[in-house]
């Protein structure tokens, strides 16, 4: 019953956060269906090259993987955690993650799913920093983290668990320093000591839950953090996490308004994702006053508000006032009219309305990408074939009613052809090996080798500055260096293509052949990604920052998450022109193929036709059939390429509703809060 029930509030209430997140999700299920019935036909008939193939396969990768990553960002207790509580994890009917007064939530806390892991909170010593190892790299590697089990579907054992992140350690000075923990230049931004003069700091340096609650089953990643102390603390936040999240909460508490360590998190962590961030001014319970009138009240919230706009410089439509701790009692107390009164669903509307479609646009023009390559790709060789198909009966038409002399002279000149043809091996040899030239120079530049050259060099002119003030100038030339390496290997890739060209159009020409280049690889956005990296890695090498990064720990922290982002960068440039090159020789290859066979199909035809002259009409008729087949084939995987193409276009909340309508059954059981999956009929 419950999943019935959880259906119709999706369709029915005002479109929650969670709502929006279940109709993307079975739009991309209904999506993957379109996809594996066109993939297995295209495979299963060979009907595509194995690069194409290979396309589809990473298609269905990404889309299968994608997750939607929202971070909640602010100094500590103004109710981050309280408030995903409320927004995501209400149903299990308690608290889940622990929020309570004082500095709760010690290190930052990932929540997602990873269907090939077990449910597991892995939790990474805050020692790990001396190694100077980053978090990326870190990740990979299960010894470096403490484990511990948690138990599905029980939220008290959860919520048990959860209570490790608030954990601390007392140490000296020097260590907290060594870990980045204290400041000597500014005191008031330290951490609490004791009498003896000890630190407290906290015990990890970062949390991963990995629980197969509904939410995180689609693909939503959670990202808690905890106060301005250790965000700045770790640059990974700053570098790879946050920016990369496709929204960020930043939450500030009406109690406090708008301080200046608020102000410090704003304008160091978050100001370069306008378009994602979104303010959430919350505790507006603790605004009420039994003296003051309701209207009273909500002009008070109102000119909250709208200082807060001001002061962070936002739309005041970006500035959601509402209490955490009111809605998240509402929820779990199924009070609606509680709920409304907390303003929680105006956030989540919010963050629906604008996730939702931006992230369902990536996914489509992906789908709609691949889906024209295919197309293009199919249709040419399903067209040769026919083609082919087409010469071969019109020679064999042509030998009705003529004599055993003429099949003689046909048999010649079929060999004679042939050979003509074969000359063509010499050529494409020539070129292959050109091809093959080209591509490898090309390829030195997007190499590892040549990027850690560059880091190299970057790093002995920042090493020569006195206290890395010139590390920004020597990242900044660093990174215009790295923009020239692509737009060489962009300026080589269209020298490629020329020539590939010009080679392909002669091959056309003078041997039959119907080779056809694709647009070429498409560098630019790797180099909107490099900017990226450099936008916030320029933030941090900035004035207030540069002290941290003097300690040597930090600058090879730094120095490796810079190089392993990097290299992911480069990594995948190379991989796109690699791909491109590999699609274009395999097309020639593939149509050198099909046209030995041609020839070996024709000679065979006409040597049956000697031995008995009945069979003409029987291979004629058999090629006709061929042909009608190899039509209904292209046919076929037309209709499933424009229903993948329909079904990427489809808005994601009819994906829910054409489910009530085909009528096709959803499992209900106790807790099947699972998306209903899509089984839209095969044929
Ligand atoms: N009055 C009130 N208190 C809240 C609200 N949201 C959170 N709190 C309280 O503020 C304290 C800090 O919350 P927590 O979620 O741990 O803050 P975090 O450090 O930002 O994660 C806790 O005692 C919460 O109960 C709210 O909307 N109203
Ligand atoms: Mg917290």
């Amino acid at each position: 019953m419950l999943g019935l029930l959880r259906l119709q509030r999706v369709i029915f209430m005002t479109p929650s956060f969670a709502g929006s997140l279940d109709a993307l999700s079975a739009w991309r299920g209904a999506l993957l269906d379109r996809l594996d019935g066109l993939t297995q036909f295209l495979k299963s008939h060979q009907l595509v090259d194995d690069p194409v193939a290979a396309r589809l396969d990473t298609l269905r990768g990404r889309l299968s993987s994608d997750k939607l990553v929202v971070a909640f960002v602010a100094e500590f207790s103004r109710g981050k955690s309280e408030l995903i509580n409320a927004i995501f994890f209400a149903d299990a009917g308690r608290r889940v993650l622990p929020a309570s007064p004082g500095r709760t939530t010690m290190c930052p806390v990932e929540l997602g799913w990873d269907v090939s892991q077990e449910p597991t909170l892995s939790l990474l010593p805050i020692e790990s920093r001396l190694e100077g190892l980053p978090l990326s790299e870190l990740r990979a590697e299960p010894r470096a983290w403490r484990h511990v089990p948690l138990q599905v579907g029980d939220a008290d054992q959860l919520a048990q668990a959860l209570l490790e992140v608030t954990h601390t350690e007392w140490m000296s000075k020097d260590r907290a320093r060594d870990l980045g923990f204290w400041n000597d230049e500014q005191l008031s931004d330290n951490p609490p000591t004791d009498d003896l003069g000890r630190v407290q700091v906290p015990a990890w340096r970062h949390a991963l839950i990995n629980y197969p609650h509904p939410l995180l089953k689609q693909g939503l990643v959670v990202l808690d953090t905890p106060g301005l102390n250790a965000i700045g603390a770790e640059p990974e936040l700053t570098l790879s996490l946050l920016p990369s999240a496709h929204a960020t909460v930043f939450v500030l508490g009406a109690d406090t308004g708008v301080t200046k360590s608020d102000m410090a998190i704003w304008r160091d962590h978050l100001n370069t994702q306008a378009l994602s961030r979104f303010v959430v001014l919350n505790k507006i319970d603790t605004l009420r006053d039994t003296l003051l009138t309701t209207e009273q009240v909500r002009s008070q919230i109102a000119s909250q508000q709208s200082d807060a706009a001001r002061t962070l410089d936002v739309p005041v439509e970006r500035v959601f006032p509402l209490s955490a701790r009111q809605a998240l009692a509402a929820r779990l107390a199924d009070d609606e009219a509680d709920l409304a009164d907390s303003r929680l669903p105006e956030l989540e509307q919010a963050l629906g309305a604008q996730l939702l479609p931006q992230r369902r646009e990536v996914l489509e023009n992906m789908v709609l990408g691949a889906a024209q390559d295919v197309e293009t790709h199919m249709a040419r060789r399903l067209g040769d074939g026919r083609r082919q198909l087409a010469e071969q009966l019109l020679e064999l038409r042509g030998l009705r009613g003529k004599s055993g002399a003429k099949v003689e002279l046909m048999l010649k000149r079929i060999d004679a052809e042939t050979e003509e043809f074969e000359q063509c091996t010499s050529r494409l040899q020539a070129m292959r090996s050109v091809h093959s030239r080209i591509l490898k120079e090309q390829l030195i530049g997007l190499s590892t080798d040549r990027l850690q050259e560059e880091v190299a060099e970057m790093e002995t002119s920042m090493s020569a500055s006195f206290l890395n003030l010139g590390a920004k100038k020597a990242f900044v030339a660093l990174c215009g260096r790295l923009k020239g390496l692509l737009a060489d290997a962009q300026r080589r890739s269209s020298e490629t293509r020329e020539m590939l060209g010009v080679s392909f159009g002669r091959m056309n020409a003078e041997f039959g052949f119907s080779l056809a280049l694709t647009k070429g690889p498409e560098l630019e956005r790797f180099e909107r990604e490099l900017g990226l990296i450099e936008r916030n890695y320029v933030q941090y090498l900035g004035p207030t920052q540069a002290l941290r990064l003097s300690g040597a720990k930090f600058m090879e922290q730094f120095r490796r998450m810079l190089v392993s982002r990097l290299r992911v960068v480069f990594e995948n440039a190379s991989g796109e022109v690699e791909l491109w090159n590999k699609t274009a020789s395999a097309q020639v290859d593939s149509q050198l193929r099909d046209r030995r066979r041609n020839f070996r199909h024709r000679r065979e035809a006409l040597e049956r036709v000697q031995a008995a002259a009945g069979d003409l009409e029987e291979r004629i008729t058999e090629l006709e059939s061929q042909d009608r087949h190899s039509q209904m084939m292209l046919a076929r995987a037309t209709e499933l390429i424009e229903g993948l193409r329909e079904q990427a276009c489809a808005a994601p909340m009819n994906a829910i509703e054409s489910l009530i309508s085909l009528d096709l059954e959803i499992d209900i059981e106790e807790e099947a809060v699972e998306p209903p999956r899509l089984r839209l009929a095969q044929a």
